[in-house]
């Protein structure tokens, strides 16, 4: 019998920050009429810059994303997207808004925190080459080298956006909670590996059918929030988020195994005209 110790383990060092990639929330908000306003015109008109500087992307010490948008339906009035990799700079927008001076007019009416992430379900290189012969390509062959290159050359730059994603310009946006089924009977998570990247190739093959129309990211809220992941989708027109929601009802991955929570639609506008909107100021 070896009486060999396990390997020290590696010291980890303490911090905030995720070792690769982003915190994320999600914040919404109502305005609350009665104490708007009680403000007063002018407690409204240097509030509402007051904001419009807090919400700035590009102000002083703004986390490294930061959007604004104008809510659909009465879940709230305007929500904001903020990314960083320290999480207390996320959290001081929200916190340096709520003790502005709209802050008493302001309802906070749903967050979610997450984190962003390269899912286990993302080809490595050799799977996408194994892929590619399932598919019927031959291994070695000029066509597969060149299909194999072109996925390798793109890798870095499709990992770094769902790291530290650019947003598009695109004015609609979606986001919704979501959960894998762990139903006797129904458990994403008692699948085997191969079960679960079927599915999601699956999944990842229609959803690449909406490229150019939407773009995705998902952020993981496990451990950190009520539901799994988090679902911000981007639409160049608000009728590609239904589109594709529908579309991905069929997929097995969300047909049998997906629960979702609410879902907030809105419209992305500069922090000003979100206010000039909500007829604050
Ligand atoms: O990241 C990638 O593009 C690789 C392929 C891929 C993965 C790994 C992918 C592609 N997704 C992945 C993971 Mn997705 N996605 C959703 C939803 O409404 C529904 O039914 C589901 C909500 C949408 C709309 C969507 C869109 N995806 C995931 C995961 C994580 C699972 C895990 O890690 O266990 C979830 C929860 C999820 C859900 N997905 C795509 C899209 C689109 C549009 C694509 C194609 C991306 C592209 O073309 O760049």
């Amino acid at each position: 019998m070896s009486t060999a110790r396990p390997p020290a383990p590696q010291p980890v060092p303490i911090s905030l920050e995720p070792s690769e990639g982003w915190h994320c929330s999600h914040f919404y908000y109502r305005f609350d009429r009665g104490v708007l306003a009680k403000l007063g015109p002018d407690g409204v008109r240097s509030g509402r810059e007051e904001a419009i500087a807090i919400l700035d992307p590009t102000g002083e010490g703004a986390p490294q994303r930061l959007q604004t948008s104008i809510v659909s339906g009465h879940k709230a009035d305007f929500g904001l997207m903020v990314m960083d990799p320290h999480p207390l700079k996320i959290e001081s927008v929200n916190q340096r808004l709520l003790a502005s001076q709209l802050g008493p007019a302001l309802v906070p009416t749903y967050s979610f925190v997450s984190i962003t992430e390269i899912s286990e379900y993302v080809p490595t290189l050799e799977q996408y080459g194994k892929k590619l012969v399932e598919e019927g390509d031959v291994e070695g062959s000029p066509a597969y080298a060149a299909k194999l290159k072109a996925y390798g050359d793109r890798l870095p730059m499709m990992n770094r956006q769902r790291l530290t994603p650019e947003f598009p310009p695109w004015p609609a946006t979606c986001f919704y909670p979501m959960n894998k089924k762990r139903k006797v009977g129904e458990n994403w998570f008692l699948l085997p590996l191969e079960e679960r990247i079927r599915m999601m190739s699956e999944h990842a093959k229609s959803g690449m059918t909406f490229a150019g129309k939407v773009q995705q990211l998902i952020t993981v809220s496990l451990g950190l929030d009520d539901w799994e992941w988090g679902v911000t989708l981007w639409a160049k027109n608000p009728q590609f988020l239904t589109h594709i929601v529908y579309r991905m009802r069929f997929d097995e991955a969300s047909a049998r195994y997906a629960e979702f929570g609410p879902f907030y639609t809105s419209y992305i506008v500069p922090p000003a005209e979100m206010l000039t909107h909500c007829h604050v100021g």
